[in-house]
């Protein structure tokens, strides 16, 4: 008998089956594209906490209205961590034993046995899975690494006596991500390197520096010039090539690695305000699309169960 052909998601959906609550990582750089743009899909009204991971890096300034953002139209609940630091920990797990309090009640009227719900971490590559599970379990238990793609591969870790976490994150693969989402994950680190070039990236950052955090980029400047480019990268950083050419594609990756590592500043790279908007767009082009319930062609007298007005 051949095996049932499945994609990864499906495998992932089916995996999730399992389990009454998820840890959904993202980076906090980017509370809202380093999401899975098939979330709705694949979690369904499964209760769902959204974890910023690496919350260090990320401007502090902006994380509270994403946060709000994030709790009140994405998930059950919102934080943001660092998993530098050992705060946090009881915060999460509180976080999950509330969400996880009305299907306890339900299986309890069901009359069922009582065990506990179990947990799962899951989010796009290299956002803080396995660590955030190393972190919550409190020693090394899945493989840590600065690679996109890196776990693969049950067993369950108790964090609580009411919670069993599963010992391996769910990968969300990577998926047809559109216009700047594909920028923005490759700018953290998130997309295989071989799917975009370092150039392209880098020229993107600085245009988005310049406009939201001009003051990072002074390290790379002249006293005479204040414009920034690969040249002047290459040139601040002694990067050059025989014959004293500034080496493009050198300052490229080093700029990129001094931004992702958080030396130039913390930054989050999209707004709170900016998704509103953007959803109140798909919300009004939705109202637009279905404004007649009932289209001419579809409906016919007595179809109505609605009671006489
Ligand atoms: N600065 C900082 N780095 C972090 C934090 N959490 C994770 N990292 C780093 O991010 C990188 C990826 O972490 P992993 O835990 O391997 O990520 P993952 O999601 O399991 O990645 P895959 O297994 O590749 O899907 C590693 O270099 C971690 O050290 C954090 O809170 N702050
Ligand atoms: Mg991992």
């Amino acid at each position: 008998m051949s095996k049932r052909a499945t994609t990864p998601l499906q495998k992932l959906k089916e995996q999730l089956q399992a389990v009454d609550v998820l840890f959904e990582v993202r980076d906090a750089r980017l509370p809202f594209s380093s999401a899975h743009p098939r979330i709705k899909e694949l979690f369904g009204t499964k209760p769902r906490i959204i974890v910023l991971c690496k919350e260090d890096l990320a401007d502090k300034k902006r994380l509270p209205p994403s946060l709000k953002e994030l709790a009140e139209h994405d998930g059950n609940a919102s934080l943001s961590l660092s998993l530098k630091l050992a705060k946090g920990k009881d915060r999460l797990v509180q976080l999950a034993v509330n969400l996880c309090k009305e299907k306890i009640a339900a299986r309890r009227k069901k009359g069922l046995l009582d065990r506990p719900l179990r947990a799962a971490v899951v989010g796009l590559p290299n956002v803080g899975k396995s660590s955030l599970i190393n972190w919550i379990a409190g020693k090394k238990k899945a493989q840590v690494a600065n690679t996109p793609g890196v776990t693969r591969g049950n067993s369950w870790i108790r964090i609580h006596p009411q919670i069993d976490l599963l010992d391996t994150p769910g990968i969300l693969p990577i998926a047809s991500f559109k216009g700047d989402q594909v920028t923005k994950l490759a700018l953290c680190n998130i997309l295989p390197s071989d799917q975009y070039s370092n150039d392209d990236i880098a020229l993107w950052a600085i245009a988005l520096l310049e406009e939201e955090y001009d003051s990072y980029l002074d390290t790379y400047r002249s006293a005479e010039d204040r414009k920034v480019d690969l040249e002047r990268i290459a040139i601040a950083r002694r990067l050059v090539k025989a014959g004293g050419i500034p080496d493009l594609q050198r300052a490229s990756a080093l700029f990129l690695s001094e931004l992702r590592a958080g030396k130039l500043g913390p930054v989050i790279f999209e707004r709170a305000s900016s998704r509103e908007a953007e959803m109140a767009e798909q919300e009004s082009e939705f109202e637009e699309k279905h404004f007649d319930p009932y289209p001419e062609e579809e409906w016919k007298p007595g179809d109505s169960e609605s009671e006489d007005e």
